[in-house]
């Protein structure tokens, strides 16, 4: 009896060494989860200048996160700043309290504090996180988040995640203390009776015989932007030194590119590589190709190419609107040399507009149902003033857009202003399906870019219960008044706390 009892014994130990073995050895992320995510400070070298950002990175020091669509989301936030942070998973379907948008669906994590955050994910494909909390995403608080699966492993030979930003030496504090002191009134003179100064840009066309996206030169007026920044970055690195992606001939590549800058939109160019756009803020529309492509704030793009047979160096550059400022990375075959690149391009770009939005085509659309509910949404305000506004109103207000669950709820999104504003709703994917009247089955997305006067029609299914931020991504804008709230009828708003959201601005904001 003793004897069986110890074999007993012995075979079990046996046993739970195998399994934490096995464990312990298993290839799967998964198998490590939750993910532990340190937000933290970290030096940059940026045009030779030592400065500090933040990142949003793994204990390896790799940055981000990619789970496995399978296994779920299942993630440690340690905040290792001497400020309070709130990460966002930008364009994710979560539970609302998943969210990350401090006073909205959580209180900030103070410094040293944790926050996990898991739940199933219904979604795979190019995303990315960011922090929520003040200005933090001015000084690089953002990372990828790619979502994979096998579907999205299968997509291509190899596969390169280019984030791009927007760099000052400045504190973002300062920037917005500039911006609506009023300063940039005074340079543009755009609101005294001054002649608008034409000039020649590249702007994005549609070539009808060839099918493609191509950059075309227009005489336009330089378009309305923000800020003037110091550099334009990819993967947080200039075109003084690129990161150089080692590709293999004849080999198709994925790359999966995210704007993650602050006030920054930019154009796209794979120069003599033709790509084809095969996804917008990951989720797949019927592919379309050109060498030129528009992305705006907080947008991500898909570009699937072909590295030729006969190998070669492909620079894959980002231009922002307005400036002649660019960034991007290098695929080069083995052995080939990489000759520098130019910081500046010999002409600055014009405006985003919606020649690209009004070409594409879900290839996942929303099922056809009846609209329950129209919801209006006027972004108003000037650079003038610097008070930018949702339906006449700047935030912090009590004010929201209201739903219930199960509606198909339509958005039309009027923008009167003069510049574009890129449009994020929280916790929802949305279809554009009317652009100035004019109707399409367009792309699935959760950031929306509304170029100035005009006016962009979005459906979603109110499915996902809770309270969700619905706002301007431009950093500034969003600080500056251009933000509300999506509230489902009974929504627990424990956490919504309007009047404290900008003193959220007074850490970074020195
Ligand atoms: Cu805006």
């Amino acid at each position: 009896m003793k004897s069986a009892r110890f074999l007993a014994g012995v075979l079990f130990l046996v046993g739970l060494i195998v399994v934490l073995r096995v464990s312990s050895i298993g290839g799967e992320a998964g198998d490590n989860l939750p993910i532990r995510l340190y937000v933290r400070e970290m030096p940059l070298k940026i045009l030779g200048k030592e400065v500090k950002v933040m990142e949003i990175a793994q204990e390896s020091g790799a940055e981000g996160f990619d789970p496995q669509t399978s296994q779920g989301f299942d993630v440690e936030v340690v905040n290792q700043l001497k400020e309070p942070t709130s990460i966002h998973w930008h364009g994710i379907l979560l539970p609302a309290p998943m969210d990350g948008v401090p006073y909205v669906n959580q209180e900030p994590i103070p410094p040293n504090g944790t926050m996990t955050y898991k739940f199933p994910l219904k979604q795979s494909g190019t995303y990315w996180m960011h922090s929520h909390f003040g200005l933090q995403e001015q000084t690089l608080n953002s990372a990828p988040l790619i979502l994979q699966s096998e579907e999205q492993k299968a997509k291509a030979d190899e596969q390169y995640v280019v984030l791009l930003s927007d760099f000052s030496f400045k504190p973002p504090g300062q920037i917005l203390k500039e911006l609506k002191s009023g300063m940039k009134k005074m340079k543009s003179g755009s609101s005294m009776n001054q002649m608008p100064k034409k000039e020649k840009l590249i702007a994005q066309k549609w070539d009808d015989g060839a099918q493609r996206f191509v950059p075309a030169t227009v005489e336009e007026e330089l378009p309305d932007t923000d800020f003037k920044y110091d550099a334009l970055i990819a993967n947080r690195r200039t075109l003084e030194d690129p990161e150089v992606f080692r590709v293999k001939s004849g080999h198709t590549v994925l790359l999966r590119m995210i704007a993650g800058s602050s006030a920054t939109n930019f154009f796209v160019n794979t120069g003599a590589l033709t790509a084809e756009l095969t996804a917008v803020d990951g989720k797949d529309v019927l592919p379309l190709s050109g060498n030129y492509f528009q992305l705006g704030i907080a947008q991500r793009i898909d570009l699937l190419v072909k590295i030729p047979d006969e190998g070669g160096v492909f620079p894959v550059l980002a231009q922002g609107e307005g400036t002649r400022q660019q960034c991007g990375v290098v695929l080069a075959t083995e052995g080939e040399t990489v000759s520098k690149l130019p910081i500046q391009a010999e002409f600055a770009t014009a405006g985003l507009d919606n020649t690209q939005e009004l070409k594409l085509t879900a290839k996942n659309p929303l099922p056809e149902k009846p609209v329950d509910r129209s919801l209006p949404c006027v972004l108003g305000g000037s650079m003038a003033d610097y008070n930018w506004t949702i339906n006449g109103l700047a935030y912090p207000n009590d004010k929201s857009l209201d739903v219930k669950e199960g509606e198909r709820v339509e958005i039309l999104i009027r923008n009167d202003t003069a510049m574009s504003h890129p449009m994020h709703l929280h916790g929802h994917d949305v279809q554009v399906v009317e652009i100035d009247g004019k109707k399409l089955n367009g792309a699935l997305r959760d950031t929306l870019i509304i170029p100035p006067k005009s006016a962009t029609k979005v459906i979603f299914d109110a499915n996902n219960p809770g309270i969700w931020a619905f706002h301007c991504h431009i950093l500034y804008h969003l600080a500056s008044g251009m933000f509300t709230v999506l509230k489902y009828q009974g929504a627990d708003t424990e956490f919504w706390k309007p009047e404290k959201t900008l003193s959220e601005l007074a850490p970074s904001g020195q």
